[in-house]
C-alpha cells in the first residue's frame, strides 16, 4: 500500500484530495509522517485519511456513517442536524479495570493504578493491533487540547479505525490544519494510537458498532504515548480525554510545573459586576455539569460556564494561578439532565448534537430518563428495541452520552477559550455523614489535604457513624497518570510556585438526615454558597473557626426565601469530633497504602485534624 497517498477509490464520490496528506516539508513533519508509516505498516489499514477538519470532509464522514449504520439521523425537525449512535452491549463505558499505567518502574504507577512492564506490554499489545485496522480507514486526526497555539495549550495527533471517534474528537477538541502546521513548525505533540480491535477480511461487510471482547487503554507516560484496543466508547476512543488531558497530562504537570486536573470552571460574577474564577473537582456522577452550567436562584448574581470536565493551571507571571478548560465540547451523561435539573444543558442540546445510546422516539427525536416528567408511551430503545413504560428497563443506557460544542452553551463566557485567573478551588464528594455543607480550609497545605481525602460513602450510612468510604483524591483516581502520593507531594510544591494562590473549600451538597433524606435542596440554590465563598474572598462575609475548617458563621450565609429549617442548616454543618476521629484513623489507613510517599506536609495535617478535634472534645 502507498502510505503516502489516499486512495481515492473509497467510493465513487471520492474527490481527490479528500483525505490526502498536507504537503509540509521539514523533519518535524517528516517525524509525523514516519510514525503514522510505522502505524500503518502494523496495523495495515486499507487506506489513510489525514483529516483537516474542514466542514466538508466532517460531513461526509457523518454522511458515511449514517450509510453504514453506525449513525441515525435524528428529525431535522426537532434536532437539527445531530444523530443517534448506539454501541455494541459489550461498549458502554471507560473501562478502569482494562486501564493502564504502563510506566518503566512499577512505584511510578503506584497502587491505585493497573501497572504493567512496557516491554511487556508492547509484547501484548503489538500482535493485538498486527492487521487490527485490515478493511478500514486509518484516520490521522491532529489536535490541540486549549485554542490552537494558546499559551497553555497542547497538542496531541490520534490515529484511529473509527469514523464515530474522529466525529466526536472533533467536537471534543479543535482538530485540523493549523494543528497541523504548528506540529510542521516544530511544537512538541503527544502520540495516541486508537483500534476497535474490528479488521475486516476481504468482502467481510462491516457491523454498525465493531468493537473487541478483549481491551486495553493502555499509557506509557515515559515515552508520553496512549495506545487503546477494542473499545469505541467514549473516553475508551476519545483519547484526547481523560487519557491525554489527564493521565498524561498530569504526567507532563508534574515535569513541567503545572496541573492537569479533573475539575469542571466556572465565572461567578457578582451583582457588582466583578469576576471570580472557581474550580471544582467532584468524582464522576456528582452533578459537575450541573455545577459548571449553574443558575443561581440569587437575585443579581450570575455563573458562566468555561469547563465542565478538565482543568489545566499553570503559574502566571503575575504570582496568580491560571486555568483553561482544554476541551472544546461536553461528553454529558445523558439521563438525569432535565428541565430542572439542568435546563442549560437541554438548551445546549438544540441541535449538532452527536448522541450515543440514548432512546429514539417516534417522531426521530430522542429521550433519556429525566429529560421530561412525561415518559413516552413508546421509544425505540438505546439496543433498538420496542420500549413502553412497563418494559421494567431503562430507554436510555444509563450511561449514555451527548456530545456537543461547548460553544453552544448559553451560559457559555463570551472569552472561553482564554486562561483565567484562578480565585478558588472547591473539592466536593458524595458525602452522606460528616461533612457540612461547605467548609474553608486554612490555607494551600489543609486545602490540599482536604483534596487528597475527598471520598463518598459505599452505602448509605447511619448518621453519625462513618460508612465506608470510596476514596477519590481529588477526584482523580482513575485519571492520575502517575503515583497518586507523589501526585498529592505535586500539590504541594504547586503551592510554593504562586504568591497568590487560590483558597480551597470542600462542599458537600449530599449529607443526609437520620431519616436517609439528602438536606440540602442543591441545584440552582448551591448558588448560595458560591456567594458566600465570593464574599469570604472579598472579606465580607463571616466565618467560624472548627476543628475541620471554617464554616459561614450564623446567618453568614444569604437563605432568604429558601425553605430550609434553622434546625435543618444547623444539622447540615454538625460536626462531631469523634465521628471525625473515626473518619482521621480511616484516612490515616488509606495514606499509608502509599507507604512513606505520602508527603510529609499531609502527614502533619492529619496530626494537626486530630489535635484540634481532640481540643474541641475537650
Ligand atoms: C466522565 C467521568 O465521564 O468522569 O467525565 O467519568
Ligand atoms: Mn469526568
Amino acid at each position: 500500500m502507498a502510505i503516502a497517498e489516499t486512495s481515492t477509490a473509497a467510493s465513487a464520490t471520492s474527490v481527490a484530495d479528500f483525505g490526502a496528506r498536507p504537503a509540509y516539508q521539514g523533519e518535524a513533519f517528516r517525524a509525523l509522517v514516519e510514525w503514522v508509516e510505522e502505524i500503518a505498516a502494523l496495523t495495515k489499514p486499507d487506506r489513510i485519511h489525514w483529516v483537516d477538519g474542514s466542514q466538508a470532509e466532517n460531513e461526509r464522514l457523518l454522511a458515511d456513517m449514517v450509510e453504514q449504520g453506525t449513525l441515525i439521523k435524528l428529525n431535522e425537525q426537532w434536532r437539527p442536524n445531530s444523530y443517534l449512535a448506539r454501541s455494541d452491549a459489550g461498549d458502554v463505558a471507560r473501562l478502569e479495570s482494562r486501564t493502564f499505567i504502563s510506566s518503566e518502574k512499577e512505584e511510578d504507577a503506584g497502587p491505585t493504578n493497573n501497572w504493567v512492564a512496557p516491554a511487556t506490554m508492547r509484547e501484548t499489545l503489538t500482535p493485538l493491533f498486527d492487521g487490527s485496522m485490515r478493511g478500514r480507514t486509518m484516520f490521522v486526526v491532529p489536535f490541540s487540547m486549549g485554542k490552537v497555539g494558546g499559551p497553555i495549550s497542547q497538542l496531541g495527533v490520534q490515529l484511529t479505525d473509527s469514523p464515530y471517534a474522529v466525529a466526536s474528537i472533533e467536537v471534543m477538541t479543535r482538530v485540523g490544519e493549523e494543528v497541523t502546521a504548528l506540529i510542521a513548525e516544530g511544537s512538541p505533540w503527544v502520540k495516541t494510537v486508537h483500534s476497535v480491535g474490528a479488521p475486516l477480511a476481504d468482502g467481510e461487510s462491516d457491523v454498525s458498532w465493531p468493537s473487541n471482547d478483549e481491551k486495553y487503554i493502555v499509557h506509557f507516560p515515559d515515552s508520553l504515548e496512549v495506545w487503546s484496543f477494542g473499545s469505541g466508547y467514549g473516553g475508551n476512543a476519545i483519547l484526547a480525554k481523560k487519557c491525554y488531558a489527564l493521565r498524561i497530562a498530569s504526567v507532563l504537570g508534574r515535569d513541567q510545573g503545572w496541573m492537569a486536573e479533573h475539575m469542571l470552571l466556572i465565572r461567578v460574577i457578582s451583582p457588582e459586576g466583578r469576576h471570580y474564577h472557581v474550580a471544582a473537582a467532584f468524582p464522576s456522577a456528582c452533578g459537575k455539569t450541573n455545577l459548571a452550567m449553574l443558575r443561581p436562584t440569587i437575585p443579581g448574581w450570575k455563573v458562566e460556564t468555561l469547563g465542565d470536565d478538565i482543568t489545566w493551571i499553570r503559574p502566571g507571571d503575575d504570582g496568580r494561578l491560571y486555568a483553561i478548560n482544554p476541551e472544546a465540547g461536553f461528553f454529558g451523561v445523558a439521563p438525569g439532565t432535565g428541565a430542572t435539573t439542568n435546563i442549560t444543558a437541554v438548551e445546549t442540546l438544540h441541535g449538532n448534537v452527536l448522541f450515543t445510546n440514548v432512546a429514539l422516539r417516534d417522531n426521530g427525536d430522542v429521550w433519556w430518563e429525566g429529560l421530561t416528567d412525561e415518559v413516552p408511551e413508546h421509544l425505540i430503545d438505546w439496543q433498538g428495541a420496542d420500549w413502553t413504560p412497563d418494559s421494567g428497563r431503562p430507554a436510555a443506557h444509563p450511561n449514555s452520552r451527548f456530545t456537543v460544542s461547548a460553544a453552544q452553551a448559553p451560559s457559555i463566557s463570551a472569552d472561553w477559550e482564554e486562561a483565567v485567573p484562578l480565585d478558588a478551588i472547591l473539592f466536593g464528594g458524595r458525602r452522606a455523614t460528616n461533612v457540612p455543607l461547605v467548609v474553608e480550609s486554612f490555607g494551600w497545605e489543609h486545602g490540599t489535604f482536604i483534596g487528597a481525602t475527598i471520598s463518598s460513602e459505599r452505602t448509605a450510612a447511619a448518621e453519625g457513624t462513618v460508612g465506608e468510604l470510596r476514596r477519590d483524591p481529588f477526584a482523580m483516581m482513575p485519571f492520575c497518570g502517575y503515583n497518586m502520593a507523589d501526585y498529592f507531594g505535586h500539590w504541594i510544591e504547586m503551592g510554593g510556585k504562586a504568591e497568590r494562590l487560590p483558597a480551597i473549600y470542600q462542599v458537600n451538597w449530599f449529607r443526609k438526615n437520620d431519616d436517609g433524606q439528602i438536606m440540602w435542596p442543591g441545584f440552582g440554590e448551591n448558588s448560595r454558597v458560591i456567594e458566600w465563598i465570593v464574599r469570604r474572598l472579598e472579606g465580607k462575609a463571616e466565618a467560624v473557626e472548627t476543628p475541620i475548617g471554617r464554616i459561614p458563621a450564623e446567618d453568614g450565609m444569604d437563605l432568604a426565601g429558601l425553605d430550609v429549617p434553622d434546625e435543618t442548616m444547623r444539622e447540615i454543618f454538625s460536626i462531631d469530633p469523634d465521628s471525625w476521629l473515626a473518619e482521621a484513623d480511616l484516612t490515616e489507613e488509606f495514606f499509608d497504602t502509599f507507604g512513606d510517599r505520602v508527603p510529609a506536609a499531609l502527614r502533619r495535617e492529619l496530626a494537626a485534624l486530630r489535635e484540634r478535634l481532640q481540643t474541641a472534645k475537650g
